[in-house]
């Protein structure tokens, strides 16, 4: 018997053409391939989107070519080296060839270097620090974004003050307002579990760790640059996602990004009108608090059909006033209002657990924030939600804060948005008090 231990595989020159041909036909296959991409990708609406996706097709390649050309030579082997009618023999038995061995390891290796020399180039690229960041009027002002089971809140820390000498916050929700050429730098955190903002249009992705940053635990910046997009009506909007499985309301955890023409409309139609209506909240609390309950975000795990909240995490908060009175024995609609809103632990709604985020005057995320007089205005726009509600309508001015300095021992100052000369003792000059007042 013939001894074949020794064999080396003898590499055939017409192994090496085979080889070489499907190679090309890969090549020109998953280029010609990678054509259809645009379709699926969204918009390139950042500075930083044509180098991701540059990578992306530089990935597909390599990974199509690498794809096709083995998956080929493995079905070519298949047919080729068949066992032929009657051959019940093992076959030959082949030990070892240093050539090919070197060759098949040292081609993976430079490719994998080439990638990660581009990956690391493109990463530091689009994450440097850049100079004048979220510039608005003239002045860097810091983007701040929370993530919570399941709602995005971006806070904007302007330049203004109100009349009493605080910096004004604007709170815009789930959406991040921006303009063309803008250097977005956002300070991102998480109040509960781990969140990823994805701005699939804006190529960008970064995971949220929860730990505070003040006591040493991660803060998290993302950076990127709005562009103009061929073809789009400004301002353009684009969809926030959460990338990370964060509970049952994971699938709702969205936002938008609206990008506006230039910094002149953002100010225009989003900025300005925001610091106005913090600086001329309405009279009415009940007007103020169907305007500040949806700084919040409340309509993540409730149902409110009067606003369109359709999340159900929470209980539904329709007719709520209607039940208030009679939740927990003793306590007024008013008390128990205020109550599950400050200090939600207090009474279990039957069915649901304490999911409830915290809201206050002392919590520690800026964006569940909650002066006694916000609290006031939401319970006021909660009493009225229900055909007779609980909540002692005829004196709402006085119940209310009654009922907020009963159970919290804070005093509610109820004068707001009846300064009709608002802004006038404004420490900074350059507020723009005089418009607001007309
Ligand atoms: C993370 C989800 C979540 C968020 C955000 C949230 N809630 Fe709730 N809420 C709940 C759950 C769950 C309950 C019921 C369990 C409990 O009372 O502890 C509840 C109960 C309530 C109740 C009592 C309802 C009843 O039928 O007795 C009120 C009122 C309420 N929430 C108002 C608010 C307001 C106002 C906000 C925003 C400032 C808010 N919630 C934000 C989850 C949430
Ligand atoms: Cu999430």
């Amino acid at each position: 018997m013939e001894n074949t231990r020794s064999n080396t595989p003898s590499i055939s020159p017409a192994a090496v053409v085979v080889t070489a041909v499907f190679l090309l036909v890969s090549v020109i296959g998953i280029n010609w391939f990678t054509t259809f991409v645009p379709v699926v990708l969204p918009d390139q609406a950042s500075a930083e989107s044509k180098s991701v996706d540059e990578l992306f097709y530089i990935l597909m390649i390599i990974g199509g070519v690498v794809f096709f050309l083995i998956q080929g030579m493995l079905l070519i082997s298949v047919i080729a080296f068949r066992a032929r009618p009657g051959d019940h023999s093992d076959g030959p038995t082949y030990q070892g060839n240093p050539l090919l061995e070197i060759v098949w390891t040292i081609i993976p290796s430079m490719v994998i270097v080439f990638l990660a020399v581009v990956s690391y180039n493109i990463w530091t690229q689009n994450s440097e620090p850049k100079a004048s960041v979220n510039l608005v009027d003239g002045n860097s002002i810091a983007i701040n974004v929370n993530g919570a089971r399941y709602a995005w809140t971006h806070t904007y820390v302007t330049e203004r003050f109100d009349p009493d000498g605080n910096q004004i916050i604007i709170n815009s929700g789930a959406e991040l307002h921006t303009y063309i050429g803008q250097n977005v730098d956002l300070t991102l955190g998480t109040q509960d579990v781990i969140h990823s903002y994805w701005v699939p249009a804006m190529r960008v992705k970064q995971d949220l760790l929860p730990g505070d940053p003040a006591k040493g635990g991660r803060p998290t910046e993302l950076r990127f640059t709005p562009v103009r997009v061929e073809g789009r009506e400004y301002p353009a909007e684009y969809p926030i996602v959460c990338a990370e499985l964060c509970g049952d309301g994971h699938g709702r955890m969205r936002g938008t990004v609206i990008v506006y023409e230039d910094e002149s409309q953002f100010l225009a139609e989003f900025y300005e009108p925001a610091i106005h209506a913090i600086l001329n909240p309405p009279a009415d609390p009940v007007l103020r608090g169907e305007m500040e309950i949806q700084n919040y975000i409340c309509n993540s795990c409730h149902i409110l059909d009067r606003l369109d909240w359709t999340a159900t995490t929470g209980p539904s908060l329709n007719g709520v006033a209607d039940r208030a009175g009679e939740r927990v024995p003793g306590q007024s609609a008013e008390e128990y209002i205020a109550t599950s809103i400050w200090n939600s632990g207090a009474f279990r709604v039957p069915g649901y657990d304490q999911q409830m985020a915290a809201f206050g005057p002392d919590v520690m995320e800026a964006a569940n924030v909650m002066s006694p007089e916000q609290l006031y205005a939401i319970v006021a726009f909660l009493c009225t939600e229900g055909e007779n509600s609980d909540c002692d309508m005829e004196n709402a001015g006085t119940a209310i804060p009654n009922a907020i300095q009963t159970v919290f021992g804070y005093e509610v100052d109820i004068t707001f948005g009846m300064d009709s000369d608002v802004g006038a003792e404004t420490p900074d000059a350059e507020a723009e008090a005089g418009d607001d007042s007309s």
